[in-house]
């Protein structure tokens, strides 16, 4: 290494102190939330220049506001993009993102497992504007170029995907959108850029629902994209101005907050769920464990390779099916019967009459969202407190 080159603190340093440190103004420590619609000018030719775009400056909290700014500066720098938007939720942060980049008559390729709100999107309310929505293979790269057309504008992927843990390989996706010519878009929710930071390998856009890990304690919905600065000034000024989908400072803090224990938070997330995920591999009511940092997950080898921790989020499939599932969801004490993940809690759920019931039968059997699959979104409790709690609602699941 240079000695003359500044030495990038760690990740987890980087969580703790921020990008920019302590409040220059008054010493805070903590970011202040600055919980106002709007800002003052000086002038009015000061207020005329900022609207213009020929001076920076705060004006209206829809399109700036200096609390979501610190918290936009600190996900761009961990995400090691450019610049970032952060937005009213996760579904904000991806409608903005794809309208970005579409018109009538295009269309997108996108990988066919991703959360059920996205697939709802992709299905229902794009096409209502011309936009046709082109499911692939993203693994297979020869796939993807047969989809593509001289129409079509960006490729979306998501990994792990929601909710079966599949993992594309984001070299090969961001190779097969750069020969096309087209922005690779990844949704990061599962992994944080902690564990997985799709911009250093290739792609162009990342998108978060920061409701889940960022945020990290199950109070905040809120969104964030980060990318080339140009794109995030482009989702900025004509999209969210005209969509609204802003955050609000108070939820830009709570997300400050949650960054600065992210790694300390995913650490536990990822080790505790390593040992369920063991536990369940060997349960007898249990047909199969998807969970990326086991040896039998399918793309374990490529999660090794791109991600540097396995997060925790894990799927499972119940011999008893349906009913298998509706037992153990009625059986958990310590568990919440919950939507939603990355919280501190750990919330289980049944996707496909919950998270993902935005899928056809048909669609469904495609990605192996079967009537028997369980997600687990595990939490930092004891995990022997939560291995005893599945261990017994797994006994009332008849054989
Ligand atoms: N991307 C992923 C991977 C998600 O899991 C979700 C929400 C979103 C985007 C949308 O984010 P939101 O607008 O909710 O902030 N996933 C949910 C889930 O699995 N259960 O409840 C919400």
């Amino acid at each position: 290494m240079n000695p003359s080159e500044p030495v990038r603190p760690s990740f987890a340093t980087l969580c703790v102190h921020g990008s920019g440190g302590v409040d220059p103004q008054t010493g805070a420590v903590s970011t202040p939330i600055y919980q106002s619609s709007t800002f003052a000018f000086r002038t009015a030719e000061e207020g005329a220049a900022i609207f213009a775009g020929q001076r920076e400056g705060y004006f209206y909290t829809r399109l700036g506001n200096p609390t979501q700014a610190a918290f936009e500066r600190e996900m761009a720098f961990l995400e090691s993009g450019e610049a970032a938007l952060a937005t009213s939720s996760g579904m904000a942060a991806t409608s903005i993102a794809v309208l970005g980049l579409v018109q009538s008559g295009d269309n997108l390729l996108a990988s066919r497992t991703l959360y059920g709100g996205t697939h709802k999107l992709f299905c229902t309310l794009l096409p209502r504007f011309g936009v046709e929505v082109r499911y692939v293979d993203a693994a297979d790269p020869a796939g993807v170029r047969a989809a593509a057309d001289g129409r079509t504008r960006l490729l979306f992927i998501e990994t792990p995907a929601n909710p079966t843990l599949q993992i594309l390989d984001l070299r090969t996706c961001s190779a097969a959108a750069r020969a096309l010519g087209i922005p690779l878009l990844v949704d990061n929710t599962f992994a944080t850029p902690y564990y997985q930071r799709p911009l250093e390998l290739g792609a162009d856009v990342v998108i978060h629902s920061a409701t889940k890990y960022i945020g990290g304690h199950g109070d905040t919905v809120a969104g964030v994209l980060v990318g080339r600065a140009d794109f995030i000034r482009t989702a900025r000024f004509e999209l969210l101005r005209d969509l609204g989908g802003v955050i609000s400072p108070f939820n830009a803090w709570l997300l400050l907050r949650g960054l600065k224990t992210l790694p300390v938070r995913m650490d536990r997330h990822s080790s505790n769920a390593l040992e369920i995920a063991q536990f369940l591999n060997f349960h007898p009511k249990v047909a199969r464990v998807w969970y990326p940092g086991l040896r039998t997950h399918p793309q374990h080898e490529i999660a090794l390779r791109q991600m540097r921790g396995f997060g925790g989020m894990v799927a499972f499939e119940l011999k008893g099916g349906r009913s298998g599932g509706v037992t153990l969801l009625n059986s958990v004490k310590l568990l919440t019967l919950a939507v939603s993940l990355g919280d501190c809690d750990t919330l289980i759920e049944h996707p496909a009459s919950m998270t993902h019931s935005t899928y056809s039968p048909e669609q469904m059997a495609e990605v192996g969202i079967t009537e028997g699959l369980v997600r687990l979104s595990v939490g930092i409790e004891g995990v022997d407190d939560l291995i005893a709690d599945l261990d017994q609602a797994l006994a009332r699941v008849p054989d």
